[in-house]
């Protein structure tokens, strides 16, 4: 019934929208349509997820990468993908994993002095205060090895990886308390604490599950692992869990599957575990008062230690009226808290209901100490009906849920309908459902698990994809489904397909509350944040080599990586040798990114402006191996190289020059050298230009354009060393060489004018009045239009400078729209004829409405009033 009505009046309203689009346009539109065969509903969705070049989102995603071990980002609602994170695996194109710094967090997630690169990430979680998000600190967990790695959101590097010193897989994290305080990470398949073998037929007895708690540094962004510890709990499988927020901050909720204790046995006749961990009609819903028991675990007496590890025992946590259970529907899902903490919603799964738990119940129960009996670990158990708020059948599979603003308002993900279901918790009524494709697992609101929601849209993300992309093969790529939840009636928009493991959980943010850094402070060390050991300024490039005690050498390279050069470009090392490279990307300029590889070696570095990293291997093979910069980073980016040699100390080598090659006389290397200098010399004069430009309109006040013109001077102030070498070669006679470091003059210059060009734009724009959005628009139309094609502003270029032209005939304003409109019509017109002979060139009628030719005078009109900065 809900699905009828939602479709005919999304219909309705949609056709109406698009019917005074299409009309309203040129009939363009409807002609692209009819070729793809578009609905006006699919122009309307195209509408709203469209992002123009240049426009960015109003949400950034965070999705979990599943079996890739990382973490995907996104933006809302273009769908478009804006990063992948390394976190748990290898990512050679950020040189994660294959330089030594990276390396180091990639190993703090060595378990038992294995090396484990990859990892099954589930369920990202962004740090709060006050229950919102605050846009400074990502974590998530790994279900397969169970640990929880923390992400900077400055820069969005993985910088911490935590092991959990006691489980052998978890599930029900990593979520974040109210004010980032903890994190929680919640065990799954229960299994012994310690790290020995325990027979499976003591499974009551030995095997357990429970949640750890790692405490959070928030200033620091880091866990502290020795102020972590864990909650001892049953071995029921532990699923998924949240923190209690508001009225119920300080506690945490953990749902549970398998209190049958099952342990399986087909080999030995047994029914498998599907069948005997879902044979109860309810599993128990963990309740703990985390905030009393960080106070417990304070005396040694209360907690016993595993692996180094404080773990509050079952008991203990009893006696201090801090664990208990609440049966719920069997073996349940998702749990997840109410944005005021007052409303628990647990899906059921294999249940078609919702069940909603009143936090004010339950505390009343606790209070009154009545419970209707005891576990067989003695953990009180609390009367499911007295906790509940309610229930409400929702359909197939419900498994996870997502707020939004609308007081009570909250979308369920039915996994076996494959639906999305918006409902009310409150209430207890079913408001509208929607269709995905196929099988959504987890679902993600914008903020929608916060405190403070913010509606607008859910993603469904769908376990399957089956029909709705090309096929590329049995492995299929997978699915994120864009809802439009605004109006009555939810509206899916897109489809996304992922190419990167199975994104089990998503979170949201604001994109305004992100503020990362676009470079590191001069020879940072990303990972560390502190400054690089490495770090190596222009001019303080040097191999050290120091003996060891076999023979062979440590060979320490201090590099610099500039656009569009590696210093130093030659070094050569004994085979055996232990080579160690430091490099310092020096450049300033927003996203000039240098790569670095030594063929052969297996190691690669992605360098950041300002970054410094270091990279190791041992020279263990005979040969030449070219280096190179790996980022497309500049006009000469292929220049950008050098070579190690690596030569047998044991081994006799025989110079092989031979080849005489034809060289230039000396007055011809004179020509050339002259002419390298007066190229200089006039490129110098184009600068000189810019930067008076930029000083007298006082760039340093605003940062952006400051930024360009420090990285601009970067460039310039390496310019006196070169010319000091060029004199010194010329003085000696070395011609050759002086032309080569007049080229070096050369290069430096060029690319201090991209940039001072770029700062000069940027400034242009600061300093010039504000346009007027009819001026705006009236540029686009100028630079679309094909206008921008022949005329330059400021320049006389394939036709007339523009600037003025509206005071160069009488009328000005009537007759340029009339020229613009219909040119053809004054081609005999005298001043046009002019023109027209001048320029060897009739301007074209290139078909602009009078809307357009009216924002183009606007933007004649803004030209005008800036004339002097062009
Ligand atoms: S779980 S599909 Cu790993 Cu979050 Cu529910
Ligand atoms: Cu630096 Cu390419």
């Amino acid at each position: 019934m809900y699905k009828t009505f939602s479709k005919l009046s999304t219909l309705v309203l949609g056709s109406t929208l698009a019917a005074t689009v299409a009309t309203a346009s040129t009939g363009e539109l409807s002609k692209v349509m009819k070729k793809r065969g578009l609905t006006e509903n699919d122009v309307i969705r195209a509408a709203k997820t469209y992002n123009p070049t240049g426009a960015r989102d109003e949400f950034i995603v965070f999705s979990s990468g599943g079996q890739s071990g990382q973490i995907i980002v996104y933006g809302v609602p273009s769908m478009r993908i804006l990063k992948y994170i390394a976190v748990f695996t290898p990512e050679p194109w950020q040189g994660y994993g294959y330089d030594e710094d990276s390396l180091k967090i990639l190993r703090q997630g060595n378990i038992r002095g294995r090396e484990i690169n990859w990892g099954d990430t589930h369920h990202p979680g962004l740090s709060e205060i006050d229950g919102k998000y605050d846009g400074k600190w990502l974590a998530i967990n790994d279900k397969a090895n169970p640990r929880v790695a923390i992400i900077d959101l400055h820069d969005f590097e993985t910088k911490q990886i935590v092991v959990n010193p006691i489980f052998k897989s978890e599930h029900g994290g990593a979520f974040f308390t109210q004010n980032s305080e903890y994190i929680i990470e919640a065990c799954q398949y229960a299994a012994p604490f310690d790290n020995n073998y325990h027979p499976i037929e003591d499974y009551k007895e030995t095997y357990r599950g429970g949640a750890t708690m790692w405490k959070f540094d928030h200033k620091k962004g880091r866990i502290n692992e020795k102020e972590s510890f864990t909650i001892e709990m049953p071995p029921y499988m532990q699923d998924l869990s949240d923190a209690g927020k508001g009225v119920s901050h300080g506690w945490g909720f953990t749902n549970s599957f398998n209190t049958e204790m099952y342990t399986g046995g087909i080999e030995v006749g047994m029914p498998p575990n599907e069948a005997g961990m879902s044979r109860n009609d309810t599993d128990f819903l963990h309740v703990y008062n985390w905030e009393k028991l960080a106070k417990v675990a304070k005396d040694p007496k209360n907690v016993k230690i595993v692996n180094n590890h404080r773990i509050i025992p079952i008991d203990v946590a009893v006696k201090n009226d801090a664990l208990f259970l609440i049966p719920e529907p069997k073996s349940p899902h998702g749990v997840d808290v109410s944005p005021d903490g007052e409303y628990i919603t647990v899906c059921g799964k294999l249940d078609t209901h919702a069940s909603v738990y009143k936090w004010s119940k339950i505390k009343e129960l606790i209070k009154n100490k009545e419970y209707i009996g005891k576990d067989p670990y003695g953990i009180p158990i609390l009367d499911m009906k007295k906790s509940l708020h309610g229930q409400l059948e929702l359909g197939l599979g419900p498994l996870h849920n997502q707020y939004s603003p609308v007081d009570g308002e909250i979308y369920t993900s039915l996994y076996v309908d494959s639906q999305v279901v918006k409902w009310n918790y409150k209430t207890l009524k079913v408001l509208d459902k929607e269709n995905v494709h196929y099988n959504i697992g987890h679902l993600a609101g914008m903020e929608g698990k916060s405190a403070d929601p913010q509606g607008k849209y859910i993603i469904a993300l769908n376990k399957l994809a089956i029909d709705r992309f090309q096929n590329v093969g049995p492995l299929h790529p997978q699915n994120h489904q864009l809802i439009d939840i605004s109006g009555k009636t939810m509206d899916l928009l897109v489809d996304m397909p992922l190419p990167l493991g199975e994104p089990h959980q998503a979170v949201a943010i604001r994109a305004e509350k992100l503020h990362p850094h676009v470079r590191y402070k001069m020879g940072t060390n990303a990972k560390t944040g502190k400054i690089h050991k490495g770090k190596t300024l222009a001019g303080q490039e040097r191999i050290v080599r120091t003996k060891k005690a076999d023979g062979t050498e440590k060979v320490e390279i201090y590099a610099t990586l500039v656009r569009s050069h590696i210093n130093p470009e030659r070094v050569t090392v004994n085979k055996g040798d232990e080579v160690v490279w430091y490099m310092t990307n020096l450049e300033r300029a927003q996203d000039e990114t240098h790569g670095f590889t030594v063929d052969h070696f297996d190691a690669h570095a992605s360098l950041e402006p300002g970054e410094t990293t270091e990279m190791k291997f041992i020279a263990d093979i005979e040969g030449v191996f070219p280096y190179y910069c790996t980022e497309f980073c500049s006009a000469l980016h292929l220049e950008m190289m050098g070579y190690l040699m690596v030569k047998d100390p044991n081994k006799k080598y025989v110079s092989a020059q031979k080849l005489k090659m034809k060289t230039m006389s000396k007055e011809q290397l004179m020509a050339e050298y002259k002419k390298t200098v007066a190229v200089n010399d006039a490129t110098d004069a184009v600068i000189q230009s810019v930067v008076k430009f930029l000083k007298d309109n006082k760039f340093d006040k605003h940062k952006v354009v400051a930024d360009l013109v420090t990285d601009a001077f970067d460039q310039y102030g390496q310019i006196p060393a070169q010319k000091k070498l060029a004199d010194a070669a010329l003085a000696k006679g070395e011609i050759e060489k002086a032309v080569l470091f007049e080229n070096m003059i050369w290069q430096l210059m060029v690319k201090t004018a991209d940039v001072g060009i770029r700062a000069k734009d940027a400034l242009v724009r600061i300093v010039a009045t504000k346009q007027s959005t009819s001026a705006a628009r009236g540029e686009k139309a100028f630079n679309e239009g094909g206008c921008s094609g022949c005329h330059v502003v400021g320049k006389v270029s394939s036709g007339p400078d523009l600037t003025g032209v509206l005071q160069r005939h009488e009328n000005g304003v009537k007759w340029v729209s009339d020229f613009i409109l219909d040119p053809e019509s004054m081609y005999d017109d005298p001043y046009v004829k002019g023109m027209i002979d001048y320029f060897n060139l009739k301007m074209p009628n290139q078909h602009m409405s009078k809307e357009e030719t009216k924002d183009i005078i606007e933007y004649f009109k803004w030209i005008d009033e800036n004339a002097n900065l062009f």
